[in-house]
């Protein structure tokens, strides 16, 4: 046997696909010219000759096709939704779509009460989608009103080595004052980014990232959604009282966003009851992992930004970690009408202004002490020795100048609700005048929800409130009919 041969052997490539003729990695380019159709990877043990387990390419194939003509929303795509952001304006010229993002410092709120001087594109900090259609022509401007050169990388897309955008490397730095042009034709689809690629811990730790949509030239109808939201996914670290983001800062952030805005003002995802309904996540933080969770319902993982997800290998989950450089997009029907959370569920990720390097408090009696310490300090209040339920102490306490409450927002039921940060609420509605209005708080149908517990509760299932039950089993009755169950139609949390 050739050394050749056990190679390919090594590779996965059976005898059988090698008499058949069908294209190895070496040959891929070259079979990628033809109209090759493109095969999602497949088991090696499930080989077909006509669907190889090596796909004909792993990056477009010939980046010299013929650009198609440019896709117009709401003809060829149905555009999509960027809470608290916006998909860039274009223009078409000559049958080429033409964007501008100009890169400069913005002074940003992540909420009315804290801002900060970020850098970001035309005006928005982490809110910029890049929107367009699979075989268009793009060509994208990029003015640099920093005070350092910089370079922006299109992260995930298919495109000629010299569009790339890694300053130093594949281009000329895009020096202050200066406007690069990239210029390429899309042959993907699917959620993708776009970011600074020069002094990365800098310029994307002030902000510099951003979103890249690319819809598929023509959607099957299992790719058509009614809502398809953007959410970009960062973190910052602003000490309280600064202004600046501290890009120095490698694992304590206090700032956890979705497209630049912490909770309560990231703009609440609207939908009617029964839309089909896309998340696009992305995630250009620093280092952390977001396990981002849904209540009332799952969904299916639908695509990385490497590739659509076929449906028969989709599985449902309720959390889908995106981790750093990573995009995840997940699919449901939004069935349960409600207020339903959409989180990170790492607890500190739903904080704001984390009180870092503060002593546990929890369980200590502070009665007599804060009398103690106001002599000196007037304002002073121990916190935290009953957690961080922040109702009472955001009405009570002063904060320091540029700083946000660490978490809530009054609630409908005039309690806090004890979030912040990556934090965002669903609103499902059975009717919906515009999806443009906040519909306002959820009106529950009467009897479903969980308030105090009536001494008639009590004494019919003959509750104790002060001990557990501590026998179970049989009912002393018979059962009542039972009911059939709907299958996935009851609410989870
Ligand atoms: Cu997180």
């Amino acid at each position: 046997m050739s050394s050749e041969m056990s190679r390919r052997q090594i590779l996965g490539i059976g005898a059988a696909s090698l008499a058949s003729g069908v294209a190895w990695p070496g040959e891929a380019r070259a079979a990628a010219h033809g109209a090759a159709p493109h095969h999602p990877g497949q088991p090696p043990g499930d080989r077909d000759p006509s669907r190889p387990y090596w796909q004909p390419t792993y990056s477009g194939g010939a980046i010299d096709v013929a650009a198609l003509p440019p896709g117009l929303p709401g003809q060829h795509y149905r555009p999509v939704v960027v809470p608290n952001g916006a998909a860039l304006p274009f223009k078409v010229v000559d049958g080429v779509k033409v964007l501008h993002l100009i890169v400069h410092e913005v002074d940003h709120a992540f909420d009315p009460g804290l801002r900060a001087r970020c850098w970001g594109f035309n005006g928005r900090v982490n809110g910029s989608v890049i929107e367009a259609v699979e075989g268009e022509r793009i060509r994208i401007y990029v003015t640099n009103r920093l005070p350092v050169a910089t370079s922006i990388h299109w992260h995930g897309l298919y495109l000629p080595n010299g569009m790339d955008g890694v300053g130093g490397l594949t281009q000329p730095y895009i020096k202050a004052g200066e406007t690069a042009r990239y210029e390429w034709t899309l042959r993907q689809h699917g959620t993708f980014m776009f970011h600074s690629h020069h002094d990365e811990m800098t310029q994307m730790g002030m902000g510099l990232i951003g979103m890249f949509v690319v819809h598929p030239r023509n959607p099957s109808p299992d790719q058509r959604v009614d809502r398809d939201f953007s959410l970009m996914i960062s973190e910052w670290a602003v000490e309280p009282g600064t202004a600046r983001p501290n890009t120095l800062e490698m694992t304590d952030f206090n700032i956890l966003t979705i497209n630049g805005k912490v909770f309560p003002s990231t703009a609440p995802l609207v939908c009617r009851t029964g839309d089909r309904v896309r998340l696009r996540l992305g995630n250009l933080g620093a280092t952390h992992h977001h396990p981002m969770h849904i209540h009332g319902h799952h969904f299916r993982i639908a695509a990385t930004d490497g590739e659509a997800i076929p449906l028969s290998a989709q599985w449902p989950e309720t959390t889908v970690l995106v981790a750093v450089g990573q995009t995840r997009t997940v699919e449901f029907i939004a069935d349960a009408s409600g207020d339903w959370p959409f989180h990170c569920h790492m607890t500190h990720h739903v904080m704001n202004q984390m009180g870092h390097g503060f002593p546990n408090m929890v369980g200590m009696n502070p009665a007599g002490l804060d009398e103690k310490i106001r002599s000196l300090l007037p304002a002073y209040m121990t916190h935290g020795h009953t957690g961080m339920d922040m109702g009472k102490m955001a009405e009570v306490m002063p904060y320091p100048r540029n700083t946000i409450s660490m978490k809530g927002a009054t609630g409908p039921f005039g309690d806090y609700i004890s979030m912040g940060g990556l934090f965002t609420i669903l609103r499902v509605r059975d009717r919906l005048t515009s999806y443009d209005e906040d519909p306002g708080w959820y009106q529950h149908p009467p009897g479903t929800v969980a308030l105090k517990a009536s001494e008639a509760d009590l004494a019919r299932d003959g509750i104790d409130v002060n001990e557990p039950m501590t026998e179970g089993g049989a009912p002393s009755a018979p059962p009542p009919p039972s009911q059939p169950t709907p299958s996935g139609g009851g609410h989870r949390h």
